[in-house]
């Protein structure tokens, strides 16, 4: 029996008592405890120097390893060409785009010590899943160390098209390390489009009748997975949460008005700051609406130790406050902004208590707010999905009010039409999306991945 070994920048150890964790998490947990396995990264700590050896912690039949990173590397890898090369240039934004030599050596550096680290622990028959943009290069190095087993990878992110991909130096590279994996899992048909294009324009490859891709002498797969939820789980977890002290504070402070809620990091993808101007154009297209409903934003802080993230928190609580001015009266503000996490169980029942859920992410690759907030409603009056087109979530979720994220008053209208739509529309947009909720949840996501890296040929 293949035992697993997952790889991600962070581990999700469990601390706090399985109900904390988050779907992701919580499912990698429970398909490393089917077969027993490894869960292997970074601890998390920036330490003087990096680790020696991983720190081992077994809980059941699951190890967990990690090892703790220098703070060069934690500046050069994690801040540095993870966060500010790839994640913007994965999500379209050339403009914020940062490049330095010094962090790309870096990263390639983490990647090989995590590679040299990983490499004592992974015995003949395991197969290895690595979690995204961070780890790109690490099955090549494991490849020069000798692992010849079956390594797949999941890009959590869209994969952009070919001629943003270009704009990244050493995107050949990057390309390259990617196809050393054995099976490439991507969110969106769009992203593997994209994918493929590059490897024929770029990279002189092709498409074999099987399906695979021959390219950089070797073949390898690339697959749509679209990451699913916890369905049923979030749902229970709803109706259970809407009798709690927090939701049950929450009511009381609205008062009758109808919920609008948006729940982001703190992150430029996300498209948090266009919707305070959405608000400002939907209380001055129609000021009958002030005082009908609340607003609720929340956004937990996020890799605030870089220079775009600090400026986008400065600009958001000012655009909050400006539109907050502008219209508040003695008794009703439109917007709440809430600058820090709340606990999943909260989130479940705000979720639930809110007429429209506003999810507008300039390029997400999946979203899984916007599922959730589906799959949290009650099915007899249901709340409103209002969702970016550009969300992988989009791709599967049809019957939301689809807007384009960079269109303030688009995206007012579509609030406006949510706060006023009948039930039994609203009945119908929701009964569609739970549908392809439940068919596609996140243990199907975790067998259907490992199902077919299970059915790539392992190397000679
Ligand atoms: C990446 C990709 C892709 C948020 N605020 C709180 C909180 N959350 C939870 C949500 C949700 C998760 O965090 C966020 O997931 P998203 O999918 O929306 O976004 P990313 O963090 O950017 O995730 C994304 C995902 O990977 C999976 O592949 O969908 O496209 O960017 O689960 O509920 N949880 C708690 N308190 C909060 O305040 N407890």
């Amino acid at each position: 029996m293949s035992r697993l070994i997952t790889v991600s920048n962070r581990v999700g150890i469990p601390t706090t008592g399985a109900g904390r964790a988050g779907g992701l998490e919580a499912a990698l947990r429970e398909a490393l405890e089917a077969d027993g396995g490894i869960w292997f990264g970074w601890s998390g700590e920036v330490a003087e120097t990096r680790s020696e050896a991983p720190a081992i912690l077994k809980k059941g039949k699951v190890t967990f390893a990690t090892v703790d990173l220098s703070r060069a590397d934690y500046e050069d890898y994690y801040l540095g060409y993870a966060n500010s090369t790839l994640w913007p240039l994965l999500h379209y934004q050339l403009g914020l785009i940062e490049f330095h030599r010094k962090q790309f050596r870096g990263y390639m550096s983490v990647n090989a010590y995590l590679a040299q680290m990983l490499a004592p622990l992974v015995e003949p028959d395991d197969l290895i899943w690595v979690h995204d943009y961070h780890l790109i290069p690490l099955a090549a190095e494991l490849r020069k160390l000798g692992i010849k087993n079956r390594i797949g990878f999941f890009l959590h992110t869209p994969f952009p098209p070919t001629d943003i991909m270009v704009a990244l130096p050493h995107h050949d590279m990057m390309m390259r390390a990617l196809c050393a994996y054995d099976l490439v899992g991507l969110q969106t048909e769009n992203g593997v489009r994209a994918f493929l294009d590059y490897i024929a324009r770029e990279a002189n490859g092709r498409l074999e009748f099987d399906g695979s891709l021959s390219a950089y002498d070797r073949l390898t797969r690339v697959v749509c997975f679209p990451i699913g939820i916890d369905t049923e789980g979030f749902a229970k977890s709803a109706v259970r949460a809407v009798r709690s002290v927090e939701a049950k504070r929450l009511k009381a402070s609205i008062d009758q008005r109808l919920l609008i809620v948006g729940v982001d990091r703190m992150d430029y993808s996300k498209g948090v700051r266009t919707r305070f101007e959405v608000i400002d154009d939907l209380l001055s297209e129609w000021p009958e609406m002030a005082a009908k409903f609340t607003y609720l934003q929340i956004t937990p802080p996020s890799r605030s130790d870089v220079v775009p993230y600090q400026t986008l928190r400065r600009e958001v609580e000012h655009a909050a406050g400006h539109v907050n001015g502008k219209y508040s009266d003695i008794d009703w503000a439109p917007i709440r902004f809430v600058v820090k996490a709340v606990s999943r169980s909260a989130l479940a029942g705000i979720y639930r208590s809110s007429r429209v859920g506003l999810v507008t992410p300039w390029r997400d690759g999946m979203n899984l707010v916007a599922k959730e907030y589906v799959a949290s409603q009650d099915p007899d009056d249901p709340g409103v999905l209002v969702l970016s087109r550009f969300a992988g979530a989009a791709v599967e979720l049809k019957t939301a009010i689809l807007v384009n994220p960079l269109d303030p008053g688009e995206i007012g209208s579509a609030i406006h039409q949510a706060l006023l739509m009948p039930v039994d529309e609203r009945r119908e947009r929701w009964q569609a999306m739970m549908e392809v909720l439940r068919a596609n949840t996140i243990d199907d996501w975790t067998a259907n991945f490992l199902k077919a890296l299970k059915a790539t040929r392992p190397l000679d």
